[in-house]
This record gives C-alpha cells, sequence and structure tokens, in this order.
C-alpha cells in the first residue's frame, strides 16, 4: 500500500506556485476551480485547463477540494434541484477527466472558524486557534444574535464581555474580519449585514432538518459517482459543533457513521481530517480512523490542542491531542485489507493541512494556514511516519 503526497493548490492566482511544490516533495495536487460561481457546471474544458497545468509542472491531479456544495441545496431552497443537476454533470466531467476523489462539506454559511490566525507560537512561528469567549464575544456584542447567550456558559459570556470592552474600533474590525473572512473553502467574505441575511436563511433548519436535505444530495449525487467510478468524500466540520446557531452534523463518530448509511455505496465516503475532528475533545482521532477505515478515501493530517471548554490551537505535527503515530497504523492496516481485499495496489491521497506560517514567509501572503514552509515541514513529517510505518508493518 502506499499514499499519495499531495498538495492543496488553489490554482494559478496563488502566490505559491506548482514549481514550488513539487520541489516541497508532492507528487499529487489537490485542487478546484475557485472560478466557477458555486452551484454551475465544471465543464470539462475547464477541468482539462486546470489538469494540463498541474500535469506540465511534472504533478498529477486525482483529488478535488471542494466541489461545493450551494447554500440553495444546504438549504433546500431556490435553484436547489437546478444545483443538484449540476453537480452531477460536473461529477462525471471531472471523472471523464480523470479525477478519482471528490471532497466536500456541508457545513452552512461558513467554512472553518477561528479567533485568532495569527496565534504567536512557541518557537516564534504563527499558527491559528479558537477561544471560545473570543467566539462569543463576536457573536454577543457585534453580531447580537437573538439568543446567543443560551449557546455558552456563563464563565464565557463574562470573560466575552471583558474581552469586548477592551477592544477598540481596530480591534472589532479585526474580529470582525477573522470570523468572517473567506476562509478557503468557501473563499466568501461577507459584510455583517450580509451575513445576518444568511444566518436568518437557516432559523427552521435544525440537525435533523439539515441531515435529510444531506441525505437527498447523496442519494442523487452518489449513484452517478459510483456510475462513473468517482469516490465522494465528505469533509468534517471545522470545529466540530454548532456555530452561531446553525447547525452542524459532520462531527462526531456517531455522524460519520450516520452519514455513510444514508445510502450504501462504495462512492459514499469520508475525508478524515484529523485537525476538523480532534479539536472536539469528545472525538478520539484513532479510533475514530478504525471505525470508519473503509469508508476514508482522502485524509488532511494536521495535529491540534483542545480542552473541554471548547477551546483549541493548532500544534506542530506530532506534539497536540490527535496521536498521529495511531492514526497512521489505522490507515496503513486499512490499506493492506484493501489489498487484500481487491487484489489491487490501494493508493491513499494524504496531504498536510494546514502548516504553521514560519521563517521568512512571516509576513507575506498566503490563504491562512497554507503556507508553504509550514506545510513543507508536515509533508515530510508525514512522509517519514507514513514510510516508516508500512515499512513495520504487521503490527
Ligand atoms: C480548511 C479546509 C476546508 C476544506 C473544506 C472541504 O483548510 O480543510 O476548507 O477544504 O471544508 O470542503
Amino acid at each position: 500500500m502506499e499514499f499519495i503526497y499531495s498538495w492543496r493548490w488553489f490554482g494559478p492566482n496563488e502566490r505559491i506556485k506548482l514549481s514550488e511544490i513539487r520541489q516541497a516533495g508532492a507528487t499529487g495536487i489537490v485542487s478546484a476551480l475557485h472560478q466557477v460561481p458555486v452551484g454551475e457546471v465544471w465543464t470539462e474544458e475547464a477541468i482539462n485547463e486546470r489538469k494540463k497545468m498541474i500535469e506540465d509542472a511534472g504533478l498529477t491531479w486525482e483529488v478535488v477540494e471542494s466541489l461545493p456544495v450551494s447554500e440553495d441545496i444546504k438549504r433546500q431552497t431556490g435553484d436547489f434541484l437546478k444545483h443538484i443537476e449540476n453537480y452531477k454533470i460536473s461529477v462525471k466531467n471531472l471523472a471523464d477527466c480523470g479525477i478519482t476523489t471528490i471532497c466536500y462539506n456541508f457545513m452552512p454559511v461558513l467554512d472553518w472558524s477561528r479567533t485568532n490566525l495569527k496565534v504567536l507560537f512557541r518557537d516564534g512561528s504563527q499558527t491559528s486557534g479558537f477561544q471560545l469567549y473570543i467566539f462569543a464575544a463576536f457573536d454577543l456584542f457585534i453580531l447580537k444574535r437573538d439568543g446567543a447567550e443560551a449557546d455558552y456558559p456563563s464563565e464565557a459570556i463574562e470573560k466575552a464581555g471583558e474581552y469586548f470592552r477592551a477592544l477598540d474600533n481596530e480591534g472589532i474590525r479585526h474580529l470582525k474580519e477573522t470570523i468572517l473572512y473567506g476562509l478557503p473553502g468557501s473563499m466568501q467574505t461577507y459584510s455583517l449585514d450580509e451575513f445576518k441575511g444568511h444566518l436568518a436563511l437557516y432559523n427552521t433548519i435544525d440537525r435533523e432538518k439539515l441531515k435529510a436535505h444531506l441525505s437527498y444530495f447523496l442519494n442523487q449525487v452518489v449513484p452517478v459517482a459510483e456510475e462513473c467510478g468517482v469516490k465522494m468524500a465528505i469533509h468534517p466540520d471545522d470545529p466540530p459543533w454548532n456555530l452561531l446557531g446553525l447547525p452542524r452534523i459532520v462531527s462526531t463518530i456517531d455522524d460519520l457513521v450516520e452519514i455513510t448509511k444514508m445510502i450504501d455505496s462504495p462512492a459514499n465516503g469520508v475525508t478524515l481530517c484529523t485537525g476538523s475532528l480532534g479539536v472536539g475533545h469528545f472525538n478520539n482521532l484513532t479510533e475514530i480512523t478504525q471505525k470508519i477505515a473503509p469508508y476514508i478515501h482522502f485524509v488532511h493530517l494536521r495535529n491540534v490542542i483542545r480542552d473541554s471548554g471548547l477551546n483549541f490551537q493548532e500544534e506542530t505535527f506530532f506534539e497536540g491531542d490527535v496521536d498521529m503515530v495511531g492514526v497512521v497504523k489505522e490507515l496503513i492496516k486499512e490499506g493492506f485489507r484493501r489489498q487484500q481485499e481487491t487484489g489491487m495496489p490501494c493508493r491513499f491521497p494524504v496531504r498536510p493541512d494546514h502548516g504553521h506560517q514560519m521563517l521568512d514567509e512571516i509576513g507575506k501572503d498566503n490563504y491562512p494556514g497554507y503556507s508553504l514552509y509550514g506545510r513543507m515541514k508536515n509533508l515530510a513529517e508525514i512522509k517519514g511516519l507514513t514510510l516508516g510505518l508500512i515499512s513495520a508493518y504487521p503490527y
């Protein structure tokens, strides 16, 4: 069994170039056509154009992250039927162009969320973090969401008040931007009013309803994916709990198991993201990996520290609450199991996820977390760990 050492590239407008990614040690690219509006078809022509760029640089493109699911599909409003039909066409087009795996998420409105995108790390590099009281300060005093008090423990509310009172206008603007920033995935930045409007559209959608919408989507799209040999891989929520009254349904082992049962198909799978799931103190990543192993089609590896008060910070690869060795061992066991079952080589696409901002990249512009050096370091650690553990198999 082997891993495809991959790297997320946002396309030709990104500062980090394919030639640098190749030197960083990746062979596979994970990319998306961010220029296509959500809900529209990815044409074969546009896919092939991106593919050619990647292959001309000596790399391969097998994984898409993400083929985005529109808000209409998540809410079942407006053009959702049209968007689902378009999604199916995009899946077919991607398959025809040689893509094997499609990562997507089902998080309403926001993709991943942080309260600080430039935490000064103990070694002088920068990382990102989430403090519940800071998030509460945004929710209670900037967004002023109805009923927000009920979502936070009283200590967090008290600390949020102190924190907010000490902020000047610049501090308020910065917090607002950090939370509403179009983080990669959604790529959308909202004004406060637009954001409120989007939240309001979920007023009548609770977890059960959102799950029903995901199930409907999967029952439409997965058969198409199965027929053309593509694997769908849902990305977990980051962080894995409800935010701002929005339901999140891909957060725990129970959620993941439930999703794999929404439609029984080899094409209905999961992206194992150790960071997103790992910030939940209730999630044990080794156990999760073991339990859902047959459904894992794509892997994001990064480490985090978290506490039971829903605070967390991104860590270096081996120093954190996620047992990377334990997780990778489970993946390798699964890889060998698949080989046994199918008689075919198993290749797991894996990528470093967010890296620290470090060395002379501090102050340079890139999507938060998507640094060159920090990810290069993580990729080297991933390679060493996986190759060592593969050679030590069986355990
Ligand atoms: C953050 C990423 C997410 C992820 C999407 C997948 O860095 O892990 O933005 O790409 O949620 O759809």
